[in-house]
């Protein structure tokens, strides 16, 4: 059991069972993934969906008649394997042309190179049936204060986005934006480093509605914060659109492990939240599988994002049905906290003239110890 079906929404990117271990250190370990061979392992594993960046596919510099042909090929293995593209991306970053960013280098032209790329690419999302437009802008940030001017990259970012979502709208397209922050890494800073960050920049746009997130545990971890509590907040904003799932130790490097690895806490959570929340979107994987593993270990790497997935589910779904927990729960005054501070209607004057019993309240235990120990059981599995 825990055996993936397309159900569960699972999806993947090319570029992560295709990361061939290249990093800043060393050389490519593993062989070049065909896309098309990418989508029957990614089927007959279980998933649903696969998603790329226009380069992941078309590699750069491909002319119109490669790049129609690469296509063909892969719209004929998505037709005969079942397989979907949930989501779409661009790739805003590898090229040295982005060495200042895309929609806020410093460069006009490179900026306008970078719309007319975002543009051409939705055209192939929309014509693969993507309702999700992911913008990454990692290489959107900086490593000297004195040469980004912030509020005039804010600006350019902003207007990108008014842009896309114009030609969106113009087209006609069933798509929606999400963007996806991350702290740093490439740049040293890079802009809308957290949820937060980006939520509040949505609310400048002019379509804010078209545009949502796609937060990733590892980057919110990569700052130190908690992950479902940042998507408990982008899901109480109605902007959780998508969601990159993976593995990540602290505050380091980011390090794209596979889902369930790294801070298993915050992943069973997690999951507890996305399967109780009513988020129907997909189960996305932004994984590299470390470069100590050949071929076979990336596609077991691939298996356990969701196996892990399945089975914190499962114990998550336990969790959340446990009589005992519910009691423990009742007396943490989890559900208290449902309750509006003010009675309807109540006038300002009544709480002014109420008092509290300090003295009693004070010594008041949350009992929180015993309910966080009954979650560890279920989730160590001797519950
Ligand atoms: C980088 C990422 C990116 C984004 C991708 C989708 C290369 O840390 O997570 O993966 O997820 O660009 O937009
Ligand atoms: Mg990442
Ligand atoms: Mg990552
Ligand atoms: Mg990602």
């Amino acid at each position: 059991n825990y055996q993936p079906t397309p159900e569960d929404r699972f999806s993947f990117g090319l570029w992560t069972v295709g990361w061939r271990g290249h990093n800043t250190f060393g050389e490519a370990v593993r062989p070049a993934l065909d896309p098309v061979d990418a989508v029957w392992k990614l089927s007959e594993l279980g998933a649903y969906g696969i998603t790329f960046h226009d380069d992941d596919l078309v590699p750069h510099g491909s002319s119109a008649a490669e790049r129609d042909a690469i296509i063909k090929r892969f719209t004929g293995a998505l037709e005969d394997s079942g397989l979907s593209v949930p989501m779409v991306t661009t790739n805003l970053f590898s090229h040295p042309v982005f060495r200042d960013g895309g929609f806020t280098s410093n460069s006009r032209d490179v900026r306008r190179y970078a719309l007319r790329k975002v543009m051409r690419n939705i055209d192939l999302a929309a014509e693969l049936g993507a309702r999700t437009y992911v913008c990454w802008g990692g290489m959107d940030g900086a490593e000297y204060e004195s040469a980004k001017d912030v509020a005039a990259a804010l600006d350019r970012l902003r207007e990108a986005f008014n842009v896309l979502c114009e030609y969106v709208r113009a087209k006609g397209y069933d798509l929606r934006f999400a963007i996806e922050p991350k702290p740093n890494e490439p740049r040293g800073d890079v802009l809308l480093p957290t949820i937060g960050h980006a939520i509040a920049f949505i609310n400048e746009l002019e379509h804010p509605e078209m545009v949502g997130l796609n937060p990733e545990v590892g980057h919110e971890q990569m700052a130190g914060l908690s992950f479902t509590q940042g998507v408990a907040q982008a899901l109480w904003h109605g902007k959780l659109f998508h969601i990159d799932l993976n593995g990540q130790r602290g505050v380091k490097y980011d390090q794209d492990l596979r889902f369930g690895a790294g801070d298993v806490r915050d992943a069973f959570f997690l999951v507890n939240l996305l399967e109780s929340s009513g988020y129907d979107g997909p189960r996305h994987f932004d994984f590299k599988t470390p470069r100590t593993e050949d071929m076979d270990g990336v596609w077991e790497a691939a298996r356990n994002c969701m196996r892990n997935y399945l089975i914190m589910k499962e114990k998550a779904a336990a969790f959340r049905a446990d009589p005992e927990v519910r009691a423990a729960m009742e007396a943490s005054r989890v559900f208290e906290l449902q309750q509006p501070t003010l009675d309807e209607g109540e006038s300002l004057e009544d709480l002014l003239a109420e008092d509290i019993d300090l003295d009693a309240v004070t010594q008041r235990g949350y009992h929180f110890e015993r309910l966080d120990q009954l979650a560890l059981d279920h989730l160590l599995g001797v519950r």
